[in-house]
C-alpha cells in the first residue's frame, strides 16, 4: 500500500539520520545564524557536524530583521561570506550593507544543508553529558515533549565538541553551571551576562570571545556575547556570521 510505503521511507530515513548523529565531531545547540555559518564551514572541511534546533524553522533571530522590518545590516568584513554563500547584499552607507533577512536566513540554511551538516529541527538540548571534568555530549528531547512538559526521559548524543549557539538565553552553559559545581573560563567563572546596546563593542566582544568556555564546550554568536558580558548590538549580524566562521576555524583544528 503506497500510504504505508511513504511512511516506511520517512521512518527509515529519519532513523538513519538519527543513528548517524549519535557520534559527531561537533554538535551545535541552536540553529541561528552563527550556528549555520559554523555548520557550513565545518561540513565543508569534512567534519561530521550536527545542528539541533528546538523550533520548526532554522535561522533563529534572522527572519525578523529589525522590529519585524525584514532587513539586517552587515559590514564589509562579512562580504566574503555572503559572496561564498551566494547571498545578495546592497551597499547603503559607509561600511553598511543591507541584506533581505529572508534571503539571509534561507541562504544560510540552504548552504549548511548543501555542505553536509546534519540538521534536526524540533529537537531541544536539555542537558549535557559531563565526565572527567569535560563535556562529552548532549542530552536531547523532542521539542513537542518539552513544550507539553510531559514526563518523558531524553536520549543522548556524543561529540568531540559541543557548541552553545542558543543565542541570548545561553541555555547550554546555564544548565552546565546549574547542575555541576564548576567554573567556566570567564573572569568570574560564572556567566557575566548581556549588557545594553553598543554595536561596535558588541560585535568586537562576540568575535573575541567565540571559543571554548569549558573543556569540550564552546560558545558562538549571541551566546558568546552574553556569556562574557558583551553588549547587545541589535539587527547588525556581522558578529554572528564572523563568530560562526571563527568557531569553525577553531574546531577544524581541534576535532
Ligand atoms: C535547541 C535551542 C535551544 C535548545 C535555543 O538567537 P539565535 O538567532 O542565535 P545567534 O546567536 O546565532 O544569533 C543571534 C541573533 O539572532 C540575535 O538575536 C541578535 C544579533 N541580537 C542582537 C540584539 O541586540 O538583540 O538563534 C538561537 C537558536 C534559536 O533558533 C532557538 O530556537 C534555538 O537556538 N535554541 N535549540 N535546544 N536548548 N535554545
Amino acid at each position: 500500500m503506497k500510504e504505508v510505503e511513504i511512511t516506511e521511507i520517512i521512518i527509515r530515513e529519519y532513523l538513519g539520520s538519527l543513528l548517524r548523529a549519535l557520534d559527531s565531531d561537533v554538535i551545535i545547540a541552536g540553529g541561528g545564524p552563527s550556528s549555520l555559518v559554523a555548520g557550513y564551514y565545518l561540513a565543508k572541511a569534512g567534519k561530521k557536524v550536527t545542528i539541533l534546533e528546538r523550533k520548526l524553522s532554522l535561522g533563529g533571530g534572522t527572519w525578523g530583521g529589525g522590529m519585524g522590518f525584514k532587513y539586517v545590516i552587515l559590514e564589509e568584513n562579512c562580504l566574503p561570506i555572503l559572496q561564498e554563500l551566494n547571498i545578495n547584499y546592497t551597499k547603503k552607507g559607509e561600511d553598511l550593507y543591507a541584506v533581505d533577512s529572508i534571503a539571509l536566513a534561507s541562504g544560510l540554511i540552504f548552504n549548511a544543508v548543501k555542505a553536509g551538516a546534519e540538521i534536526f529541527n524540533l529537537v531541544s538540548v536539555e542537558d549535557l553529558v559531563v565526565k572527567d571534568n569535560r563535556v562529552k555530549g548532549v542530552v536531547v528531547n523532542a521539542s513537542p515533549i518539552e513544550i507539553a512538559r510531559l514526563h518523558v526521559d531524553p536520549i543522548t548524543m556524543k561529540a568531540n565538541a559541543v557548541v552553545d549557539a542558543t543565542g541570548h538565553d545561553l541555555e547550554v552553559v546555564k544548565v552546565l553551571l546549574k547542575k555541576n559545581n564548576l567554573k567556566i573560563f570567564t573572569e568570574t567563572g560564572d556567566i557575566v551576562g548581556e549588557r545594553s546596546m553598543d554595536v561596535e563593542e558588541g560585535e568586537r566582544i562576540t568575535l573575541e570571545k567565540t571559543g571554548e568556555v569549558f573543556p569540550g564546550l564552546y560558545v558562538a554568536g549571541m551566546a558568546a556575547c552574553a556569556c562574557f558580558g558583551g553588549p547587545r548590538m541589535g539587527p547588525i549580524f556581522g558578529g554572528m556570521l564572523l563568530s560562526g566562521k571563527k568557531l569553525a576555524e577553531i574546531l577544524v583544528e581541534k576535532v
